[in-house]
């Protein structure tokens, strides 16, 4: 019992639940979506509240925004998003794990519809774009607020459920081992193992599935590395002519960054992904002092203290110029 009260959330959080439960009740035409390139918190987090929302009512309808990267494809209720016409009717839009509306891709134009909206995140930098707002910077997850809002729903938790939740909790906590995950992030996987779940099946999807061509792409980005500060900040870039070389996609450098910030010497590890000529997508994660999402907040960018993004619409040598001289800032 006392278990059960510890993982609750605070109050107000359950109020705002409960008034949202409310909406899914009410309303006939409820979208789901999460932001564009898409993550494991992403993507399991939406596909357990798509399921649980099924269950409860039915009818619910995931919209894809973007392309599901190889490694989620394993997921239960995968086949769920899809492709809608934003002509259909919209009653009520859920959004998950984005911090704006832009960060929804066609996702917003479905928000600016929907008669109302409910914004579902754990980003600090979220700036409350819903008609109702749960936001928990301190949940390591989205799917850690998901799990409480399903228990909300008074919806069992079924095995493909919490397979969905316990992927969308390890993979933002990077196997339960970034500075986000806390004793209630244990609390709630340890109920989601009691589920049965095939966790030895899904980490093996999750982790231990890299292709070859990514792995090249992994060595050839490694060479690329440069230090500065004594080894504290290290800078690596992956080109759009490196992609072309291994037959990689840009989803590819998953995990690259947190190769780097595993040297000895990194504080700040960064990584340069060249979208385009004139577009440069930036990786920051640290590792115990520098707060990163204040550094890409600058460039309308945003995310958690120790893992952050900005886009920067410069050519890449440019781009590091700029960024770089942006974290030795917040050395001195
Ligand atoms: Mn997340």
């Amino acid at each position: 019992m006392r278990i059960k009260e510890e993982i609750g959330m605070n109050n107000s959080t359950g109020i705002l639940m409960v008034e949202a439960i409310e909406l899914i009740k009410r309303y006939d035409n409820i979208y789901l979506v999460s932001h564009v390139q898409p993550d494991g918190d992403n993507i399991g987090s939406t596909l357990a509240l798509a399921k649980a929302i099924e269950k409860f009512k039915g009818g619910i309808k995931v919209i894809k925004v973007d392309d599901i990267p190889s490694d989620y494809q394993f997921l239960p209720g995968i086949d769920m998003i899809k492709n809608y016409d934003i002509n259909e009717p919209i009653d009520l839009l859920i959004s998950l794990d984005s911090s704006d509306l832009n960060r929804l891709g066609l996702g917003k134009e479905f928000a600016r519809k929907a008669k109302r909206v409910i914004n579902i995140d754990h980003h600090i930098t979220n700036d409350n774009f819903g008609d109702i707002n749960i936001v928990s910077p301190s949940s390591a997850a989205t799917g850690e607020i998901v799990y409480e809002f399903i228990k909300k729903m008074a919806v069992d938790i079924d095995k493909d459920i919490a397979t969905c939740l316990y992927t969308a909790i390890s993979t933002d906590t990077g196997s339960f081992i970034y500075s986000n995950t806390t004793y209630k992030t244990h609390l709630i996987v340890a109920e989601l193992l009691k589920v049965g779940i095939d966790v030895e099946t899904i980490n093996i999807n999750l982790y231990q599935n890299r292709s070859m061509a990514r792995t090249k792409l992994f060595i050839d980005s490694m060479n690329s590395l440069e230090t500065y500060l004594e080894g504290k900040v290290g800078v690596i870039a992956v080109t759009q002519e490196m992609l072309k070389a291994y037959d990689a996609k840009m989803e590819d450098t998953e995990g690259l960054i947190s190769f780097v910030r595993g040297i000895d010497s990194i504080e700040v590890a960064c990584l340069l992904k060249e979208i385009d000529k004139n577009e440069v997508k930036v990786s920051l994660r640290s590792k115990k002092r520098i707060d990163v999402s204040r550094i890409c907040n600058k460039f309308n960018g945003g995310g958690h203290i120790r893992a952050a993004g900005c886009t920067i619409n410069e050519r890449l040598p440019v781009t590091k110029d700029i960024i770089l001289e942006e974290i030795l800032m917040n050395f001195r």
